[in-house]
């Protein structure tokens, strides 16, 4: 009896417990610049629910992410360097974490969470790196780096395709507040990754009107941003840019209060940590407080992000934190929060802000925070930056990074240097230099695979749409003997039927393509066309950097067998009727 007694008192603990466990929202924006919120000193935006959260709760000042996209969110999902997860680029395969990695997700799902991510994954496609294979119960949104399109797009849920409702952030938001609703009852953890204020720049007309005619009073520092094609970002330097960036920008803080308003009519905002941060710095020469750099650059302006945390009742109100602290940190200090105590997969890189958030007059000892990119390196100490070049700046004094002052600050320079060269041995030598992961189709994971023409190694002729490859498709096939060629690995013998998505010409009916990997392969006829026009320009309030869209339509190819192993996955022209054969965006292969 007195061990029955004790078996059920235990149960009712851990139950308790469970249901004690706040819930997570973690909302991650696109691109938005530390200077992009009203309450950090930006006079032509007003962003009343985002300023809010720094009230209610904890906001971290000197907050650091990486220059770029896949990066920071590899460093959110993972407390871990980019650079030791398998993420060196945001593109072309280069943005997925190896499969060896533990998610945020993965940690808190088996917690007992319910979770969830609605956005821009930017983390891999295929399973196992697709957000389903995780850690993440449900998905919604898309995988790729950025989207040419807003309004209505077509996106995925769990695999399938979907068209969306409306504009994309205000979808997401949607999904996000369902979720809630959904799981008032059981601790959530909700990744809202939203693809704004990345380019397009396209926001909804009630937002824009408030921008539209606006002379901007507080201006970026660059009398040029560089066009650079590694980071994406954009040259662009007229008014209209900046000025679609902080109209979505309010977009976002609209959502914000949405969320924040759906937590308190259910009562779950004493029970709900909500985070709010960006994944790097501004996407275009917007005021940034002076700050030097933008997307894409190791400088204090590339990487320094807002950060605030709230759970009511639990955490101070109104308080600022100045102690340096990285994206790298958020997982030990939400497990920290929410009293999970496994024991991590792999070594964490991030440390617990806890004692931060809390604390008065904590004994924290000062660190190094390294922002790394494309061979550029640059260390933050508390007080200094090493930049790339290894000129030191005392963030201090000179927030701009305007007088190098290595030569008169020697002991500090040496200890940054050595810091830098220690990390490049022990922490960026895991970086390596080829990729020899291929594309997995037919991961048990998930039913669909998508290889969509981003992937690809097209040869001959053949043209990619835009230079970024995110959403971009493939078109000039006008040579029969031209291919589009993956690299592949079939995760489990399997049958798969297999649908291309496409456009094509008139003259190209009667045309045949044939898939092809290892022995096995289908081919068949172009018995329809479709050949729409590209769309998009007008809805973009600037001139946009990345591949128009346009509608392509499904062509079901028949059922293809496959053996697991490596190989290539070739697309090619068996007869050619026309000018060119097809307009090619996407392979989806499902599992029969
Ligand atoms: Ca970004």
């Amino acid at each position: 009896m007195k061990k029955l007694l004790l078996v059920l008192l235990f149960i009712s603990c851990s139950s308790i417990e469970i249901e004690r466990r706040p819930n997570i929202i973690l909302i991650l924006t696109d691109d938005q610049g530390w200077g992009d919120i009203s309450v950090n000193g930006n006079k032509d935006v007003h962003t009343p629910n985002i300023d809010k959260m720094t009230l209610n709760g904890v906001r971290f000042d000197r907050f650091f992410v990486s220059p770029v996209c896949s990066p920071t969110r590899a460093e959110i999902l993972t407390g871990r360097h980019h650079v030791r997860t398998g993420v060196y680029d945001v593109s072309l395969g280069g943005e997925r974490i190896n499969v060896t990695e533990e998610t945020i997700a993965e940690v808190f799902k088996t917690s007992g969470y319910k979770t969830a991510a609605y956005g821009k994954w930017h983390n891999g496609m295929q399973a196992p790196y697709h957000p389903n294979s995780r850690g993440f119960e449900d998905f919604y949104g898309f995988c790729s780096g950025h989207w040419g399109n807003y309004f209505n797009p077509v996106l995925e849920k769990n695999g399938e395709l979907v068209k969306g409702t409306g504009f994309i952030t205000d979808d997401l938001t949607n999904h996000g507040i369902e979720f809630i609703k959904k799981n008032k009852d059981s601790p959530f953890f909700l990744y809202i990754p939203f693809n704004t204020p990345h380019s397009p720049m396209q926001v909804p007309e009630k937002f824009w009107t408030k921008f539209k005619d606006k002379k901007l009073t507080q201006k970026g520092t660059l009398s040029k941003v560089p066009d650079d094609k590694s980071s994406g970002t954009n040259s662009n330097e007229e008014e209209n840019h900046p000025k679609a960036a902080l109209a979505m920008c309010e977009n976002i803080d609209w959502n914000v209060g949405r969320i924040i308003q759906t937590l308190e009519s259910l009562a779950l905002d004493e029970k709900t940590i909500i985070v709010y941060l960006s994944d790097n710095g501004p996407n275009g020469n917007r005021w940034n407080a002076g700050m030097k750099g933008v997307k894409g650059s190791t400088d204090e302006g590339g990487v320094r992000s807002p950060m605030i945390i709230n759970w009511k009742g639990n955490i101070p109100k109104g308080k600022v934190v100045n102690k340096i602290a990285s994206a790298i940190d958020l997982l030990p200090t939400l497990k920290d929060l929410a009293g999970i105590e496994s024991i991590p997969k792999n070594k964490l890189d991030g440390l617990s802000l806890k004692q931060l958030i809390y604390d008065k007059n904590t004994k924290w000892a000062d660190r190094y925070i390294y922002s790394y990119w494309r061979e550029k390196l640059s260390v933050r100490s508390q007080n200094f930056r090493l930049g790339n070049k290894n000129n030191l700046y005392n963030m201090n004094e000179d927030p701009n990074q305007l007088k190098n002052i290595s030569s008169k600050n020697i002991e500090i320079f040496m200890a940054m240097k050595n810091a830098k060269n220690i990390w490049e041995n022990e922490v960026l030598i895991n970086l390596k230099s080829k990729d020899d992961r291929a594309f997995v189709i037919g991961h048990p994971d998930l039913k669909n695979t998508q290889i969509p023409a981003r992937d690809a190694k097209a040869n001959g002729l053949i043209k990619r749409s835009n230079y970024y490859p995110n959403c971009s498709y493939l078109t000039n096939w006008v040579n029969i003997e031209d291919t589009i060629i993956w690299d592949a690995e079939v995760a489990e013998d399997g049958k798969f039927e297999v649908v291309v998505y496409y456009t094509c010409a008139e003259d190209a009916l009667g045309s045949e393509i044939e898939l092809s990997f290892s022995g096995s392969r289908i081919s068949c006829s172009i018995a329809s066309y479709y050949n729409p026009d590209e769309y998009g320009k007008e809805n973009d309030r600037s001139p946009r950097i990345e591949s128009y869209v346009k509608d392509f339509i499904p062509l079901n190819m028949g059922v293809i067998a496959l053996k697991r192993g490596k190989g290539r996955l070739i697309l090619r022209g068996l007869k050619k009727t026309g000018k060119e054969l097809i307009d090619f965006r996407l392979l989806m292969l499902k599992r029969i």
